[in-house]
């Protein structure tokens, strides 16, 4: 087993790493920008590390910094998190080849699925559903007018380098596929550097129900359920629940050896998500892989008891999984919500500076997991998520009534937060009675625009 870990990431995730790192033993390097000289979690680490300024591109996503930590320190293994360098194939490669363990799959395995359109291939191959598309990249307009015939409009064209939304367009008839197909193709070439694209059928309003998956190197892989993050807005969700209250018994065994079949299929081991599409009809469709640990993480940790982190740290260190198929249980429900410093009455622009009061609710089957405290400085230099408030309980119904006192517990004084909007979400009979998709949140707030009188002047 690991002896050192450096966690290459901050806030909650660094925190969240190091807390199980000392649970094993395992001695921990953190590492921060000058911007995180005040960071909690540089207190509960074993040793703390400058990688360099404030910007990301400079500290959190320097890779010779960092590499240079992690020999300095003398570890034996890299925890990437999640964002950051998770999913950066040659940041893998590189560990690798100073013998530094990347805990997380293969670089390969991290190309792999980091194309889209691979991805979309090796579900084929592995008899998992995908949503009906082209053959593969598409390489002009030509071709992808004569796939989009065949699909039937709407169609979506896809990034096969993106992710999370971007290089994505829609497309309702001929004329908005061939600009929407031109438009694709510079996003994704000017943000990925990658002008590949594909097309598939629109699934209109979906739900987003993602299987959490565990490989060893030993060929074993389980899943852990399934997380429904059908709440969202532009592409950042804002609560995650497990189970789906729309998944059935039988739905759930499909999707999860759906799930597994691909991992085992790509050879895939660590933690990593199978992202699906479930319309109306109770049809599911692959859309991609995240290779790394999510932010959501917990949601599954608290409904199967499964420590995710350590099940990383184990299979990375060469040990078999802790648990078989048969050994996971769903226990009662969970939900988590984003807490992000952001103010949603000013079109959710971050709301950074000092909590002046913080004081995080708790109580039966609440999880708090936040890197903020009373008097803490929230930089302005990376995402504005502060924390995520779990709320475990035996009934889906008891969890929001959980969650919702939670909320109103809660002080946070200081910067503007998403709390107000994730207590209207809550409290919402759509949510309530589970009737919502992956466009419930823009719609809400089209609806409910913020009144004159609530808005601050500009
Ligand atoms: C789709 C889709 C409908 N049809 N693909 C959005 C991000 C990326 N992960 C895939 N996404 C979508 N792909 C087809 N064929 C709708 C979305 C989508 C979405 C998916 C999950 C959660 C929220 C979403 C919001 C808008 C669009």
């Amino acid at each position: 087993m690991f002896g050192r870990v450096l966690v290459a990431n901050r806030g909650e995730i660094a925190q969240r790493v190091i807390r199980t790192c000392r649970e094993m033993g395992i001695e921990t390097v953190a590492v921060y920008s000058e911007a995180d000289a005040d960071a909690l979690y540089l207190r509960q680490a074993d040793e703390t590390i400058c990688i360099g300024p404030a910007p990301s591109s400079k500290s959190y996503l320097n890779i010779p910094a960092i590499i240079s930590a992690a020999e300095v320190a003398d570890v034996d293994a890299i925890h990437p998190g999640y964002g950051f360098l998770s999913e950066n194939e040659h940041f893998a490669e590189v560990c690798n080849s100073c013998n530094i363990t990347f805990i997380g799959p293969d670089p390969e395995s991290i190309a792999a699925v980091g194309n889209k359109s691979r991805a979309r291939q090796m579900a084929i191959e592995a008899d998992v559903p995908v949503v009906p598309g082209s053959d593969g990249p598409v390489e002009d307009e030509k071709v992808a007018l004569e796939v989009a015939q065949r699909l039937g409009y709407p169609v979506m064209i896809k990034a096969a380098s993106g992710g999370g939304g971007r290089g994505m367009r829609i497309a309702r008839n001929d004329p908005s596929l061939v600009s929407g197909f031109h438009a694709a193709r510079a996003e994704a070439e000017a943000a990925f550097g990658d002008g590949t694209v594909y097309l598939e059928k629109f699934v209109e309003n979906p739900r987003h129900i993602e299987i959490q998956l565990l490989g060893d190197q030993h060929g074993n892989v389980i899943h852990l359920f399934e997380r429904d993050c059908s709440i969202q807005r532009r592409h950042q969700k804002l609560i995650e629940e497990s189970p789906s209250p729309l998944l059935t018994p039988a739905l759930r065994k499909k999707m999860g050896e759906a799930a597994v079949r691909l991992a085992r299929h790509a050879k895939y081991h660590n933690a990593g998500t199978c992202e699906f599409l479930l319309d109306r009809k109770g049809n599911f469709y692959f859309i991609e892989v995240n290779a790394r640990i999510q932010v959501e993480h917990t949601v599954t940790e608290m409904v199967t008891g499964v420590d995710l982190i350590r099940e990383q740290i184990l299979v990375a260190a060469g040990e078999p999984l802790s648990y078989r198929q048969e050994d996971i249980e769903l226990r009662g429900h969970a939900i988590e919500c984003r807490i992000n410093a952001e103010d949603p009455e000013r079109d959710f622009q971050p709301s950074p500076g000092t909590i002046s009061m913080y004081v995080p609710p708790g109580g039966p089957g609440i999880r708090m997991d936040s890197h903020a405290y009373s008097g803490y400085r929230i930089p302005p230099n990376y995402d504005s998520m502060i924390g995520k408030l779990l709320a475990h309980r035996s009934t889906r119904d008891a969890a929001i009534r959980s969650m919702l006192r939670a909320l109103d517990e809660f002080v946070i004084q200081g910067p503007k937060t998403t709390i107000p909007l994730l207590k209207k979400v809550l409290d919402h009979s759509d949510f309530r009675s589970s009737q919502h998709d992956t466009g419930f949140v823009e719609r809400y707030l089209n609806a409910h625009p913020p009144a004159a009188h609530e808005r601050r002047a500009p």
